[in-house]
This record gives structure tokens, C-alpha cells and sequence, in this order.
């Protein structure tokens, strides 16, 4: 198997901290190869037959065929190496997962992306950027960032007592928010003792 990753770039992180959760080995279970998205590389013939959008990470399996999307791509780890399970067990374990992974996705790590891709300069020559609704989606963030301030209160993680998805896509969005000057919100002291702990495990410097 070879991970096509790009190793500044948020969504090739989470499939790396996922990776580094499951305790496979990148370099030999995995083979890695780095694509420059700075200089396009995602957008030449030969990668769009690997990944038609255009976009990492994509995982090449064996026999050549690929599969892109990164939780696409740890579902299919997941499947393949159940343990530690990162996608719930039982069937209530795993719809709050699904729960809560879904509200995390959509709510802070698309609203930066969005507030990132309207605001940076980075992407001024990439693609036309809409400065108000980058301001909508990092108003939308920080707003999430609440949610996410109060469930802490009540759970050590985001879907309850065990780490999974959900914790990943938000340790990856909350640092990557850090980018387009997305910062926690002062008072969400349950969120910052959060991001304390799950900093701290060794998969987050994936
Ligand atoms: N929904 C996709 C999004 C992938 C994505 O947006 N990847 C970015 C890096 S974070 C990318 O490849 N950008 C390069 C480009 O747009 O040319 C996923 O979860 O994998």
C-alpha cells in the first residue's frame, strides 16, 4: 500500500494520525510519497486518474486501484485493523461516533477550511475567494467550538470515553484553524484541557 500524503496539508494529517493510532508503521507497512501541492502536482493527468478531484490524500492498494477521501481511507484501515477501534463498537458506540464525527466535520473542520480558503493568501491566486463568507465560516467555527466546549464537559473525548474519528478531524481542524488566525475560545476550558490531552499522545505529531 502507498499513501500519497503532503505533509503541511490538513486532511493527509488525519489519515496520518490514524495511521499512527492503529501502530502501523509508515515507511514499511505503509509506503509514503509526497505530492507538492504547492506546485500543483494533484492536478496533473497522471494524478487525476488516481484521484479525479484533484486532492490528497489517496491510498494506491496493491493490485493498483485507489481510494481517496481520508475517511474513506480510514474506514478502509479500520476494516482492515480493528484495534483499537477508532469508529465505535457496539451499535450505540458507533452511531455516536458517526454523531458526533458527522457535527465536527461539517461544523469546524468545513467552516475552516472555508474561512482559510476565503481569507489566506495563500489562495488568492487559487481560487476566488469570498472574504465575507470567510468571516461567516470562522464565526460558524469558533460558534462549534462551543459545542464541542460544553459535550467536553460531560465526556473526556468528543464521543464519550474513548478516543476515535471525531477527536482526530477536531485536533486536526482546531490546528490547522490556528493558520487562518482561528483561535478556542478563552472560556472553553473543558475544549483547551481537550486539546492538551490529545496533543499530547504520540499520533498527533503525525
Ligand atoms: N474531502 C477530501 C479533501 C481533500 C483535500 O481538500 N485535500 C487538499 C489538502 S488538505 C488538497 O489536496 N489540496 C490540493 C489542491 O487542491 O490542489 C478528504 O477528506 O480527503
Amino acid at each position: 500500500m502507498k499513501l500519497y500524503d503532503s505533509k503541511t496539508a490538513p486532511n493527509p494529517r488525519r489519515t496520518r494520525i490514524f495511521i499512527a493510532e492503529k501502530g502501523l508503521d509508515i515507511g514499511s507497512a505503509i509506503e509514503v510519497e509526497q505530492v507538492d501541492i504547492n506546485a500543483l502536482a494533484t492536478r496533473t493527468p497522471e494524478f487525476l486518474k488516481k484521484n479525479p478531484m484533484g486532492r490528497v490524500p489517496v491510498l494506491e492498494l496493491d493490485d493498483g486501484s485507489h481510494i481517496a477521501e481520508s475517511i474513506a481511507i480510514c474506514r478502509y484501515l479500520e476494516a482492515l485493523h480493528p484495534d483499537p477501534p477508532l469508529f465505535g463498537t457496539t451499535p450505540e458506540e458507533i452511531a455516536r461516533v458517526e454523531m458526533w464525527h458527522q457535527r465536527v466535520d461539517y461544523n469546524l473542520c468545513e467552516r475552516v477550511f472555508g474561512c482559510f480558503q476565503n481569507t489566506h493568501d495563500y489562495m488568492k491566486d487559487r481560487m476566488q475567494q469570498v472574504p465575507e463568507f470567510g468571516e461567516v465560516c470562522r464565526a460558524a467555527a469558533v460558534e462549534f467550538m462551543g459545542v464541542l466546549d460544553e459535550q467536553l464537559g460531560r465526556a473526556r473525548f468528543i464521543a464519550g470515553d474513548r478516543y476515535t474519528m471525531a477527536d482526530i478531524s477536531a485536533l486536526m481542524a482546531i490546528d490547522f484553524g490556528r493558520v487562518a488566525k482561528i483561535r478556542m475560545p478563552d472560556d472553553a476550558k473543558n475544549l483547551a484541557r481537550w486539546h492538551e490531552e490529545v496533543s499530547a499522545r504520540p499520533s498527533a505529531s503525525a
